[in-house]
C-alpha cells in the first residue's frame, strides 16, 4: 500500500498542500522529508510523538526522514496555537533542552545502520546569518500582507505580538529551504498548528529556487477525545516521554485507560499493528469489551516503544499485583513506582496496634471504623487480610524495609512509608 494511503487509512491527514503530486513522488522516490521540534521544555510527550511517529512510517515505507530540533527558534518561541506572548527562555536553558531532546530523539528514533534518521540543529546555520543578510536575502520574500494574514497572527492582532515572535514563520522557512538545498527534503510534516509555517516555507523555496520547485506540505490532525476532553492528559498532567516525569507504569496506565469509543483511533494513530491485526482488535472491543485487549495492545505497544520491554514487564507486573493485591511479588522500587499518584503516609517504626495505626495515620477516621472494617475483613496490609483487632503492625512487615500497603475495600490503596 502507498504510504499515502495508509496515513489516510490510519486517519493521519489533515491538511496537505498537493495531495496528487504527494502521491506520485513518494511513488516514483525516496522521499527526504522533515518535523521540527523546539526545545521549550527537557522531554517531549505524547502529543510530539504523533509526526516522529509518521516519520517512522515513512522510513519503514524506504523514504528518508530527518528530525529537526529547534535550537535556533527555541531561543525565539512559536507563537503558533498560542493566544499569549512567549517568555524568553535564556540561551542556557535551550540549550540543555537541546541535549536532552536530542538524547530523546536518538534513544527512540535514531538506530544505527541502514535504519539511520539524520538529526540536524538549525542553530548551525540560523546563527551564520546576520542582520543585513536576513532582511536582504529572506525578509525581502516576505510580504508583511501575507505575514498578517496568517492565522498565527491576526488572531494576536488584538490582544499584541512582539516583532520576536511575529517573525518566527521566517526563521521556520528558513530551514525548510536550508534542508531543501543541503539535505533534499521535499516534504515537511507537522501537527495542524503548523500549517502557516510549512506553507510560507514553500512560498521562500519558490521565490528563491523556482516556481517549479517540488516541495510538499502536510500536516496531521489534532487527536480529539470521544468525551471531549483535551487528549493527552492523565491526572498528573501531560504524558511525558521522561520515565522521570511520567513513570513506565502510568505511561502504560494511560493507554491501558483508553476509551472502547477512542481505542481504535489511537491503535491507527500510534501503533505500527497492521490494518489485519487492528481489525481483529476492533471485533474484540464488539464482542468482548470487557477483556480490554485493544487497550492492552495499544499499552503494550506503546510502552514498549518509548520504554523497552524490560520496563513495559515490569509496568505489566505492578498492573498485575495491583489487580490481584499480590503486593508481595513486588520490590521496593516497583511499589514506589505503582503507587506514586496514591496517597502516601509516613509512620515511625515502632511496633503498634494496628486499629491504633490505622487512626493515627488517617486512613481510617475512627477507632470504631478501623474495627469495623477489620471484623467484615475490608483490611489487607501488603495484599494479606487482617482479622484479629489485636494485630501489630512492625517494621519486619515493611517490603525492603520501607513500606506498608494497606488496602481497605477492593480499591483504596495507601502507601505508608517507614521512617
Ligand atoms: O524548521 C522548524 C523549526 C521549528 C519547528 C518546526 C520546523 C518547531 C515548530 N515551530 C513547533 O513549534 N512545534 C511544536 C513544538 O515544538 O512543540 C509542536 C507542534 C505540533 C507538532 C510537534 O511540534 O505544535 O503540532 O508538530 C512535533
Amino acid at each position: 500500500m502507498n504510504i499515502i494511503d495508509e496515513l489516510e487509512w490510519r486517519g493521519a491527514i489533515n491538511q496537505q498542500t498537493d495531495a496528487e503530486g504527494l502521491r506520485e513522488l513518494t511513488e516514483t522516490k525516496a522521499v527526504s522529508l522533515y518535523c521540527g521540534v523546539d526545545p521549550t521544555g527537557d522531554s517531549m510527550h505524547i502529543g510530539h510523538l504523533i509526526p516522529f511517529m509518521m516519520l517512522k512510517r515513512f522510513q519503514n515505507a524506504g523514504h528518508r526522514p530527518v528530525i529537526l530540533i529547534g535550537g535556533a527558534t527555541g531561543t525565539i518561541g512559536d507563537p503558533s496555537g498560542r493566544s499569549t506572548e512567549r517568555s524568553l527562555q535564556t540561551m542556557e536553558q535551550v540549550q540543555e533542552n537541546v541535549d536532552a531532546l536530542t538524547a530523546q530523539m536518538k534513544k527512540l528514533f535514531v538506530t544505527d545502520g541502514d535504519n539511520q534518521v539524520r538529526l540536524v540543529n538549525n542553530y548551525d546555520w540560523t546563527k551564520e546569518i546576520n542582520v543585513i543578510e536576513f532582511l536582504r536575502d529572506y525578509g525581502k520574500n516576505f510580504s508583511i500582507n501575507t505575514m498578517l494574514a496568517k492565522d498565527v497572527v491576526s488572531s494576536r492582532l488584538d490582544s499584541g505580538i512582539s516583532f520576536t515572535e511575529f517573525s518566527y514563520q521566517i526563521l521556520q522557512s528558513i530551514d525548510y529551504l536550508h534542508l531543501y538545498r543541503n539535505e533534499d527534503v521535499q516534504l515537511q510534516i507537522g501537527g495542524s498548528d503548523q500549517w502557516g509555517n510549512i506553507t510560507s516555507g514553500l512560498d521562500l523555496i519558490r521565490k528563491k529556487e523556482g516556481a517549479d520547485a517540488k516541495v510538499f506540505g502536510l500536516t496531521i490532525p489534532l487527536m480529539l477525545k470521544a468525551d471531549g476532553t483535551k487528549f493527552g492528559k492523565s491526572a498528573g498532567g501531560a504524558v511525558w516521554l521522561d520515565p522521570k516525569k511520567t513513570t513506565p507504569y502510568e505511561f502504560y496506565q494511560f493507554w491501558a485507560n483508553a476509551d472502547d469509543r477512542d481505542v481504535i483511533k489511537y491503535l491507527k494513530y500510534f501503533t505500527f499493528l497492521s490494518q489485519e491485526e487492528i481489525a481483529a482488535l476492533e471485533e474484540k472491543v464488539q464482542t468482548e469489551p470487557h477483556k480490554r485487549e485493544a487497550q492492552k495492545a495499544l499499552a503494550e505497544e506503546m510502552t514498549r516503544f518509548v520504554h523497552g520491554q524490560e520496563l513495559l514487564e515490569q509496568a505489566q507486573r505492578i498492573t498485575a499485583a495491583l489487580f490481584s493485591g499480590d503486593i508481595r511479588s513486588l520490590t521496593a522500587e516497583e511499589i514506589e513506582e505503582g503507587f506514586k499518584e496514591m496517597p502516601t503516609f509516613t509512620a515511625g517504626k515502632d511496633t503498634k496496634n494496628i486499629v491504633e495505626w490505622l487512626v493515627e495515620l488517617g486512613i481510617e477516621p475512627s477507632k470504631r471504623q478501623a474495627r469495623e472494617d477489620i471484623t467484615k475483613g475490608a483490611i489487607s496490609i501488603n495484599g494479606e487480610r487482617v482479622s484479629e483487632l489485636e494485630a501489630d503492625i512492625t517494621a519486619e512487615q515493611a517490603i525492603g524495609g520501607k513500606f506498608i500497603i494497606v488496602r481497605k475495600g477492593k480499591k483504596n490503596y495507601s502507601l505508608v512509608k517507614l521512617v
